[in-house]
């Protein structure tokens, strides 16, 4: 398959990059890491990345997305990086494009591409970017192995996730090979300001339990409003409040939002990625989310974690 890719990659001269909305460092290290690996390889090729901003990312270099009318998408290439529903793919002209490609980690839900790799044995889509690199004998320039390993560092938890595997390390150690400025990458990442703490003391101060111990966080919308910040760093970013407790096998956090309540899912070991879908979501086995009409919803969401664990039906 990688090489069918290389094939298509190499008809087109003009591509376009797409990934997931509200994107992370894996979304946006793909989009770059690949920008980058493209114009090193193919230089007379115009390259160009798409997409919402990138947020709390926006300390990547080179993450700043281009701005391009529909006419380009014509006679063009588009691939759609760290992506596994069309719905939640960034900028919808994609379908405008010429021929499509994707590369995902995602589980499979639907077909979105005329050419696809979907392989959830790698951490990240990152690690899949650099392992089609490197299979394809293509160069990687020092950012771009910069972004691939950020997006290898975000998405496997810092190399402790489930999928973190001996190949894993072996693509780090390839993307090592060039000069980049690794305790900058965890600097950006973990560093956390004073206020960011006491937000974090906070939330932890949120938490309940269903009856069998379920941990999760409900902020309504009102609460929301009072915090003053983006519904993402609320929703992703305070769901690891509750990792790491002991005796707490899934944790979810709520956020309301005007469009729904945002539902963060997160387990050790139990799959409550069919819980997410059952109610519109997706993602991976331990980490999913799902946005859902009301609260009554979440609780009904709530009550089948709880029976999930009441069930014992362990990974
Ligand atoms: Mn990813």
């Amino acid at each position: 398959m990688y090489n069918r890719i290389l094939e298509e990659i190499t008809k087109y001269n003009r591509i376009i990059l797409h990934r997931h909305n509200k994107p992370d460092g894996d979304a946006l290290g793909s989009q770059i890491g690949l920008k980058h690996i493209l114009k090193e390889n193919f230089p007379k090729k115009e390259v160009y990345v798409v997409g919402d901003s990138a947020g709390r990312y926006d300390f990547m270099e080179d993450s700043v997305m281009d701005e391009i009318t529909d006419d380009l998408y014509e006679d063009a290439l588009a691939v759609v990086l760290d992506c596994g529903s069309s719905h939640l793919i960034s900028d919808e002209r994609y379908k405008l494009a010429a021929s499509t490609v994707r590369f995902d980690h995602h589980i499979f839900c639907e077909e979105i591409c005329g050419l696809e790799i979907v392989d959830t044995s790698f951490e990240s889509c990152c690690g899949l970017i650099t392992d089609f690199a490197r299979e394809c004998g293509l160069k990687v320039p020092s950012l771009a192995a910069k972004s691939l390993y950020t997006g290898m560092v975000t998405d496997s938890g810092r190399f402790r996730y489930d999928a973190t595997s001996s190949r894993t390390f072996a693509l780090a150690s390839f993307l090592m090979e060039q000069d980049f400025d690794i305790e900058e990458i965890y600097r950006n990442l973990y560093a956390e300001d004073f206020e960011g703490k006491k937000l974090r003391a906070q939330f932890l101060l949120k938490v309940q339990f269903t009856k069998h111990n379920v941990a999760y966080i409900y902020t309504t919308l009102e609460e929301l409003k009072t915090l003053n910040k983006d519904t993402f760093s609320i929703s992703r970013g305070m769901v690891g409040t509750m990792a790491d407790t002991k005796g707490v096998d899934i944790w979810v956090n709520f956020t309301e939002t005007e469009d729904g309540v945002l539902c963060e899912l997160r387990s050790g070991c139990y799959n409550i990625n069919p819980i997410a879908v059952k109610y519109g979501g997706g993602g991976h086995q331990k980490a999913s989310g799902a946005t859902v009409a009301d609260k009554e919803e979440a609780m009904a969401m709530l009550a089948d974690l709880d029976a999930m664990i009441e069930n014992g039906i362990a990974l």
